[in-house]
């Protein structure tokens, strides 16, 4: 396809800069200016209003496109091989294009909003110049071979269950860990730190685990589940906690996904996960919050595994 092509050139624009960045620079995991979580909140909401309206089957291209490139990374900065390189692009080209733009543009814009004007500029000082600038040239390219192959409207909403187990169970697991949910201080900057003592590539795995299940999972119900992500962000107050009911609708949409994907590649995450995170910060988030709700809010979840993996 012309996305395909233009993918090409613009893998001969930007992988010499590719090369240049440090991809295991902890500075990524950085707010990009000063942190303000309830406007970085509402950037991310965007991001989840886009990948909603995007192509499910693309969605899970462009995630199968990025677990091959995890694959291939070598050399100290963690770049992936330049065939890879350029069927990253193609891919994320062909979701951008299954989007109307403005939804895009909305990303764009809210992104700008949270991002510190100096912030470009710092990021070209750490590669050569010249090479960055070859690169915004290939993707201004890029983009206009994208935008002449744009829907102009989003795809169908998602189809919701409803009267499944999995719904029902969720309402048991929602109103046992509430008042949990209202302990956790969600505008905290403690989400953002490196996980004590974990480099990047070992984290890199356990992402890596993430992208398989997301691959794997049902286009519809990962739909149905950003779809309830948004939706929950709208009914959030100044605390960041958004209303029980809404907090309902998405524990039985993540439900439903986790039951869409086979027992093993659940597993798999979790495994990957338990490997990076030191006890010591389960016990922290546990100490910052009334122990006896964090307690119920686990009884929830371990009756709620048992109805989800009911219907794996
Ligand atoms: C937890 C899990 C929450 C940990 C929160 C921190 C996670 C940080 C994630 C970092 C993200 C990295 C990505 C960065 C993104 C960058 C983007 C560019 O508190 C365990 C041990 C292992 C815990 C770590 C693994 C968690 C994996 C969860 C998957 C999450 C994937 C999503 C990640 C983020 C991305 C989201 C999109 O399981 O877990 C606490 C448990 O710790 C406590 O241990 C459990 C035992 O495993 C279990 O066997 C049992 O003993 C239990 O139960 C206690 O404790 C007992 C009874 O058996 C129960 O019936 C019940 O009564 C209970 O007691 C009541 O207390
Ligand atoms: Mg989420 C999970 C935040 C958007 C899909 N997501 C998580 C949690 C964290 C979070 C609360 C990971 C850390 C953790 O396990 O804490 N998501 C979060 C935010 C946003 C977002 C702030 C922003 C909008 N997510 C989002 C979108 C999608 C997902 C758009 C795609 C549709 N998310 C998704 C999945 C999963 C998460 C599939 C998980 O599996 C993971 C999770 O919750 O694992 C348990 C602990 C969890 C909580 C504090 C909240 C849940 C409370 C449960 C139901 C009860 C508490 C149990 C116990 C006390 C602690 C957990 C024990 C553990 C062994 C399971
Ligand atoms: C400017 C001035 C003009 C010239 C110009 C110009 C530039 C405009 C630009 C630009 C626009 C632009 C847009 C970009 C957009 C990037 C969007 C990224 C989206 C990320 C998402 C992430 C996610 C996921 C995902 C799917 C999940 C949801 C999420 C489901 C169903 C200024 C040059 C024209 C770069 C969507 C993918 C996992 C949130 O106009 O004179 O330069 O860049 O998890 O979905 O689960
Ligand atoms: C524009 C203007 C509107 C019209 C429009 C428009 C277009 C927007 C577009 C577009 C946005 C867009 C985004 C693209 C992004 C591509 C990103 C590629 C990333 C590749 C990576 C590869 C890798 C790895 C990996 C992880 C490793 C690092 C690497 C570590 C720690 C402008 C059309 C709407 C194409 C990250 C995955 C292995 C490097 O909005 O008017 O057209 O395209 O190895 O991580 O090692
Ligand atoms: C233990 C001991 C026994 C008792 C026991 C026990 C506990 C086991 C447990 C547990 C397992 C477990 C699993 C959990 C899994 C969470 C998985 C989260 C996945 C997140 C993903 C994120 C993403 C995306 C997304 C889609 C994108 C890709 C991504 C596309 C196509 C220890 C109790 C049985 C919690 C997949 C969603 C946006 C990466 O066994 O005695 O306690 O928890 O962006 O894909 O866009
Ligand atoms: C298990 C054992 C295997 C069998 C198995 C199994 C099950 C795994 C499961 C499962 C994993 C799982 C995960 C679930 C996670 C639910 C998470 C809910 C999160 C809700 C949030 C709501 C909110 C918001 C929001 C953003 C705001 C904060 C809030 C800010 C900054 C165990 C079956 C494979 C259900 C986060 C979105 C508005 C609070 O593996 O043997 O069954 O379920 O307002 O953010 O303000
Ligand atoms: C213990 C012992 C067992 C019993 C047990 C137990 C307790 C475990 C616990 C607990 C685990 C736990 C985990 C919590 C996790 C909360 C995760 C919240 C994530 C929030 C995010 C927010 C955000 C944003 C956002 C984007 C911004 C950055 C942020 C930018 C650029 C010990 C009870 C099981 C509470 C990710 C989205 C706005 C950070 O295990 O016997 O009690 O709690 O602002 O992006 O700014």
């Amino acid at each position: 396809d012309e996305i395909g092509d233009a993918s090409k050139k613009l893998g001969d624009a930007s992988y010499n800069f590719a090369k240049e960045v440090d991809w295991n620079n902890g500075i990524f995991l950085q707010a990009p200016g000063k942190f303000q979580p309830l406007k970085a909140l509402k950037a991310i909401d965007k991001m989840i209003e886009m990948g909603a309206a995007a192509d499910p089957k693309l969605l899970k291209a462009a995630a199968e496109a990025h677990h091959k490139a995890i694959g291939s990374i070598s050399g100290p900065n963690g770049v992936t091989s330049r065939a890879d390189w350029d069927e990253v692009n193609a891919a994320l080209g062909r979701v951008v294009a299954s989007v109307p733009k403005a939804k895009v543009m909305a990303v764009y814009d809210a992104v700008k909003d949270i991002t510190d004007p100096k912030v470009p500029a710092y990021m070209k000082s750490l590669v050569n110049g010249p090479d960055a600038e070859k690169a915004y040239q290939g993707f201004l390219e890029f983009k206009d071979v994208v935008a002449k192959n744009q829907v102009t409207a989003a795809s169908a909403p998602a189809v919701v269950p409803s009267g499944d187990k999995i719904g029902a169970a969720a309402k048991q697991l929602s109103d046992a860990s509430y008042p949990f949910i209202k302990d956790i201080d969600w505008l905290s900057d403690i989400y953002l730190k490196p996980l004590p003592g974990k480099t990047a590539p070992e984290t890199l795995k356990a992402i890596d685990k993430m992208v398989v299940m997301g691959s794997k999972m049902d286009g519809n119900l990962l739909k149905a589940a950003a779809e309830a992500h948004h939706k929950a962000i709208g009914s959030v107050d100044s605390k960041g906690v958004t209303s029980a009911a809404d907090y309902e609708a998405v524990n039985a949409a993540l439900g439903r996904l986790v039951a869409s994907v086979p027992k093993d590649t659940v597993m798999d995450v979790y495994n990957s996960m338990a490997k990076i995170v030191d006890p010591t910060v389960t016990n922290n988030m546990f100490s910052k919050v009334n122990p006896l709700d964090a307690v119920a809010a686990a009884k929830g979840f371990y009756t709620f595994k048992d109805v989800v993996q009911a219907s794996q």
